[in-house]
């Protein structure tokens, strides 16, 4: 049927005329109709099928079903045809916890209990283009007091948690968590380095998993043809699939036997920059064991417009119902569709009346298995082609379909129990999305999701947990930089294996502490007391295992103030540049204790 490939079928393996025919049968002729005589660029044309065989065995049901699938949506797409057809929106019910009070303790503490049983998942595939940041983002500081990176954070609160889950049984417990991390072409050699470089942050090499994904093929036109790469046209373009595709890499990977195996239960997945998540592991854990959710999904109050997808009933005309993600892009459309004519729009409580989803997804190992069982993971998918003009029958560049984690529930049977747990932004929720530009954009009042406020979050949480705590913590100040407006608080930072639940913070702050506006205070040690603490300046505290040290009294000294960067100014590193500050450190205390036993600073 195409001459061009007939005469070079004897450059191909058995394995590769079966593919060829594959794509000759699902309307993709155009592949081979420029391939000359055998003896030119026959390495290229090997090398074409070797990508064929990739793309074919990555996905679910192979090139025939994202060919298939492909078409059906993209028709879908052009008659202008609603992903919700059928479904009202109304606003779910859910848990909502308030930090710090019995009921938030008590699920903390029963979310440690289950934690060694427990296995996390990372995606980290994306590139992160809004953030414009050259690098991966995992390896961005979370904060920049310690200067530790966001994967180093997970790693640390990760060993924290399996070192104080495991007492809390007593057989001697020596489970280890398991740690995945999903990456792409575009991110898997540099956290391959990261993590090698750096001794995999204290995990054991063998604890970590590292699962990439691989993009998938474009489509050129409403047919599903695939696109040729226009740099190389023995290759088919590519684009990422989205972070769907981490159901499918786990069911192939073998791992969720393994786990369920070793007597695991639960799984949680997360995102690349989120510094304040791990202030809600304990307690989100807490509420899947005590609720005996199959699917909890934490989620922070959210404001109308703002990026993050609302948790949302649909209830279909049928009668089924559900309780999912409605992506940021569609939930306005869907409410105009469904007699909100202001679309999606803040209540009186000033906050959009959809609980934002932080796609922090816990799910039940056992009931988990058992749908990707049905699926092998594959998950309910969507196209967004850019079309260049009504008639909608051809695109401006090519298209690809794409997947998304949280909507792995949609094929759910209606008896799984779903839920969703919310937790106050502050203490929960601050991504690095947006480059400086963008940020210094967002409406007034919505949150920026740039390094410049996801420091400045982990500050205001940190001294809103001492507050708690009883601590004094002065009252942040109100600054600018790269055009966004945030407020500063005291820094305050401290070590997952300091202060991981509100309990361990509790259990280290006594007497009458205070910190002042101008303060940074650095604690990294698991038995740091502070006790009758006064700090003025800078202080910071490392300790070994084995050693109790008190800090009480009055530390002043010249600290450290914040000067402004410029996004713009080259001169530093782009790190500094998308925060829009650094610290000039003047002068502060330092301890270290390197040695167990009983210690005390009294200043
Ligand atoms: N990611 C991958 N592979 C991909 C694309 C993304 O691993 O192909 C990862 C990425 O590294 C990040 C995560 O997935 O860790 C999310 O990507 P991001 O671009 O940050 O997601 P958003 O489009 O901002 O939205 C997601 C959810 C949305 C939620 C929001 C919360 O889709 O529902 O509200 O994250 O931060």
């Amino acid at each position: 049927a195409c001459p061009p490939l007939r005469r070079n079928l004897q450059l191909l393996a058995p394995d590769e005329v079966e593919l060829a025919k594959m794509l000759l049968n699902e309307g993709q002729i155009h592949l081979f109709e420029h391939w000359p005589e055998p003896g030119i660029d026959d390495d290229k044309k090997r090398g074409f099928f070797d990508q064929v065989r990739r793309l074919n065995s990555s996905y679910p049901g192979g090139l025939v079903s994202y060919i298939k699938n492909a078409k059906k949506l993209l028709a879908d797409s052009k008659a202008g045809k609603n992903p919700y057809d059928g479904f009202t929106p109304s606003v779910p019910s859910g848990e909502i916890l308030n930090f710090g009070d019995d009921n938030f303790v008590s699920l903390e503490a029963a979310g440690i209990k289950e934690a060694h049983n427990a296995a996390f998942v990372l995606v980290a595939g994306g590139l992160g283009e809004r953030l414009g940041y050259k690098g991966i983002k995992v390896a961005l500081p979370r904060e920049t007091t310690t200067g530790k990176c966001f994967i180093q954070h997970y790693i640390e609160s990760i060993l924290v948690l399996q070192e104080a889950s495991c007492k809390t049984v007593d057989d001697g417990c020596q489970k280890k968590i398991p740690f995945v991390i999903m990456t792409s072409d575009d991110t898997n050699a540099l956290t391959i380095k990261l993590l090698e470089s750096n001794s995999y942050f204290g995990m054991e090499p063998s604890q970590v998993k590292l699962l990439k994904q691989e993009k998938v093929a474009c489509l050129a036109d409403n047919d599903a043809r695939l696109a040729l790469d226009p740099s190389d046209k023995y290759k088919i373009q590519t684009k990422p699939h989205g972070h769907g595709d981490v159901h499918s890499l786990l069911y192939s990977s073998g791992l969720l036997e393994q786990w369920k195996s070793e007597g695991r239960k639960w799984v949680l997945f997360f995102q690349d920059t989120n510094g304040l998540l791990f202030n809600a592991i304990p307690s989100a854990l807490g509420v899947s064991a005590t609720k005996g959710y199959n699917v909890n999904s934490l989620a922070v109050p959210r404001k109308a417009k703002e990026a993050i997808g609302g948790i949302t009933k649909l209830t279909h005309v049928d009668g089924r119902t559900m309780v999912i993600n409605v992506e940021y892009n569609q939930l306005d459309p869907l409410l105009r569709a469904t007699g909100y004519p202001d679309g999606d729009t803040n209540s009186e409580t000033g906050y959009s009346p959809y609980p934002g989803n932080i796609n922090q997804l816990i799910l039940e190992l056992g009931p988990y298995i058992e749908e990707l069982k049905k699926t092998h993971g594959a998950i309910s998918e969507f196209v967004n082609p850019k079309y260049t003009d009504s008639t909608k029958t051809s695109f401006k560049s090519s298209t690809r379909l794409e997947c998304m984690m949280q909507d792995y529930p949609k094929t759910l049977p209606p008896s799984t129990k779903v839920g969703f747990t919310v937790m106050d932004t502050w203490l929960a929720y601050a991504p690095v999305k947006n480059n400086p530009e963008d940020a210094a954009k967002v409406p007034k009042g919505n949150p920026y999701h740039s390094a410049t406020s996801g420091e400045m979050a982990i500050y205001r949480a940190n001294s809103l947990i001492l507050r708690k705590a009883g601590a004094q913590i002065a009252d942040p100040v109100v600054d600018t930089f790269n055009g966004q407006e945030v407020e500063v608080w005291p820094r305050v930072t401290w070590s997952p294996r300091w202060g991981l639940t509100f309990q361990s913070v509790k259990e280290k702050v006594h007497g009458s502490c205070s910190v002042s506006q101008r303060s940074a205070l650095v604690i990294d040690g698991r038995s740091v007391f502070l006790d009758g603490l006064s700090l003025d300046g800078t202080l910071i505290v490392n300790a070994v295992d084995g050693a109790e040290v008190k800090v009480t009294g009055h530390v002043e000294n010249k600290g450290w103030t914040i000067r402004h960067v410029d996004y713009k100014d080259t001169s530093e590193k782009e790190e500094v540049r998308i925060r829009g500050f650094k610290f000039n450190k003047s002068e502060q205390l330092e301890v270290n204790y390197t040695e167990p036993g009983k210690h005390s600073l009294s200043a």
